[in-house]
């Protein structure tokens, strides 16, 4: 091999690892809400096809507020429950609904649409 064809290979070799990471840890450590000004951690999530993003990660002992902004008509999509808090919410399409509540305890929380197909998972550190 000549040196530019090393050159080549490694380049591609370590932009192939590069994203492979960066795809990993974005899933893995999911998206950090933002504290606002009225206090409340908070992140909008995208209800279209899914929940976008799926994974949310906020500190225990304050305030959240997920604003649900459902995009689509499908009927799968039209609740949310977190049932970990004995919190749901209707989602009409085009609003955006906020559901707030006190995570007191670390831990792995789900909430799905009311038949559990969309799933998403609150991390609570
Ligand atoms: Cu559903």
């Amino acid at each position: 091999m000549t040196h530019d064809k090393i050159f080549v290979t490694t380049l591609g070799l370590a932009s192939i690892v590069f994203i492979a990471w960066f795809f990993w840890m974005a899933k893995k450590q999911g998206t950090r809400t933002a504290v606002t000004s009225s206090g409340y951690q908070e992140a909008l999530v995208l209800v279209k096809g899914g929940y976008t993003p799926d994974v949310i990660v906020v500190e225990h002992g304050k305030p959240v507020r997920l604003n649900f902004l459902r995009e689509e008509s499908a009927s799968c999509s039209e609740m949310v429950v977190f049932a970990d808090f004995n919190k749901s919410a209707q989602l009409p399409e085009g609003q955006t609904v906020p559901i707030e509540f006190l995570p007191d305890k670390p831990g792995e929380y789900e909430f799905a649409c009311q038949m559990g197909m969309f799933r998403g998972k609150l991390i609570v550190e």
